[in-house]
């Protein structure tokens, strides 16, 4: 089935709309995604229909409520290939869920003098909560380091780090600013021969291509809703059951109990364990449209969509003079998600994405929240990116490039 492009773009109400009085090119759903109809209705729908706290009345509302966030959940685990809802822990967001791991099963089991294991390309969600955790618990955090000329992790580095014996290894599936796509699976086995924890960060990856946690056999993924058609508010956490089951709550309060005593409670089943107080229903619900929508569309045809919107971005950019784009080249194209980080000669990135935002184009400039990677690693200021979903076409691209060349003539770069 060819990949409709229009007929999706259609589902998609705010692709309509006018900024800076030009037709809306949204080129930034790496940042997070537009929304279709259908799960713009499904908040509305619980509102209007059967608005009511989950797991605790015993009335229809309530048990329709509860019924849709349960279903979002099997969903959720059905879209990972998870054994179960009671693998799904709901969050806030992906920060949230990595922060949760570093928080519980790290902050138990990793000892003064160990070694934990991330990347170079790490976004800082997947960064910060490791420093925390090394600061508190006198632990050492080491970097894999990316090989700059192919944008991928170097493999000698990787090597000498699993050589050290760390006891979590954190990374991420996909990079925001190279887009490179991170061989997760064989880094997962390699950490657990050395007895490691593996946790991904599939923040970038499980929107845009089918993810088996089983075939990964990762310990722990997280990742947001809000960049996968879904609602801002709503991360998860999966976890392997025997993880969860050893894991302490971070938080206590209702929900996530069985029993309370004056002196002392029993915890509630998998999730709930981990989920206190009441939860984003409607995100919850919301998410489980999405993730609906998702698979209509289908992972494997947005992949090959976003694979053929990238190497028409790379080719058209590598084009330009005074044009360098970031993470593997054109002949990696299949190791790549679909975002292009870029620079124009030495032109700010927020003075491109402003040049751009005149001309009705939105995209994302700055540190891209991996400030080590961009500032230390690629050693740039600032990269403006653009970033595609299933809704963008090549014609857009085309508009990028038009305005690249507007950004070229007003900061008179040759
Ligand atoms: N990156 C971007 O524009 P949250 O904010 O929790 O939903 O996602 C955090 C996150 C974690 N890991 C990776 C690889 C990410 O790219 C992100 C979010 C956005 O690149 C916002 S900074």
């Amino acid at each position: 089935m060819p990949f409709n492009v229009e007929a999706i773009r259609a589902d998609f109400p705010i692709l309509q709309t006018k900024m800076a009085g030009k037709q809306l090119v949204y080129l930034d759903s790496a940042a997070t995604s537009q929304k279709p109809k259908v799960v713009i209705e499904a908040i509305r729908d619980y509102y209007v229909r059967y608005n009511a706290n989950i797991h605790r009345g015993i009335y229809e509302l309530s048990e329709k409520a509860t019924e849709a966030y349960i279903q979002s959940k099997e969903k959720a685990a059905r879209l990972i290939n998870a054994d179960g809802i009671e693998n799904i822990v709901y969050t806030r967001n992906a920060t949230e869920s990595l922060n949760l791991v570093a928080l519980t099963y790290a902050a138990q089991n990793v000892r003064k003098g160990d070694h934990i294991l991330i990347t170079e390309m790490e976004h800082h969600s997947n960064i910060v909560p490791w420093q925390l955790l090394a600061n508190r618990n006198n632990a050492t955090l080491d970097y894999i380091k990316v090989d700059v000329k192919t944008g991928m992790l170097d493999r000698n580095s990787l090597s000498e780090c699993m050589e050290k014996g760390p006891v979590i290894v954190s990374i991420t599936q996909a990079s925001n600013v190279l887009g490179t796509i991170n061989d997760v699976k064989v880094i997962a086995k390699d950490a657990h021969s050395h007895g490691a924890a593996v946790i991904v960060d599939g923040a970038q990856s499980i929107p845009h291509m089918k993810v088996d946690v089983k075939d990964i056999d990762c310990d722990f993924l997280a990742f947001s809703a809000h960049k996968m058609f879904g609602p801002t508010g709503l991360g998860v956490m999966y976890a392997k059951s025997d993880m969860l089951d050893k894991m302490e709550p971070l938080f206590g309060g209702g929900d996530m109990i069985m029993t309370v005593t004056l002196k002392s409670h029993t915890w509630n089943g998998l999730p709930w364990k981990f989920e206190a107080g009441t939860s984003n229903i409607e995100g919850g619900i919301a998410f489980g449209a999405a993730i609906d929508y998702l698979n209509g569309l289908g992972l494997a045809a947005i992949d090959r969509h976003e694979k053929s919107l990238t190497e028409y971005a790379l080719k058209r950019l590598g084009e330009i003079e005074g044009v360098s784009t970031f993470g593997p080249d054109l002949k990696y194209v299949d190791k790549r998600v679909g975002l292009v980080a870029f620079s124009v000669g030495g032109v700010h990135a927020h003075d491109i994405a402003q040049v751009f935002n005149d001309n009705g184009i939105a995209i994302r400039a700055g540190h891209h929240c991996a400030m080590p990677l961009v500032r230390e690693v690629l050693k740039r200021d600032s990269l403006a990116r653009m970033s595609f979903y299933a809704y963008n076409t090549k014609e857009e691209i085309d508009k990028a490039v038009d305005a690249i060349e507007k950004v070229k003539k007003v900061f008179k770069v040759c």
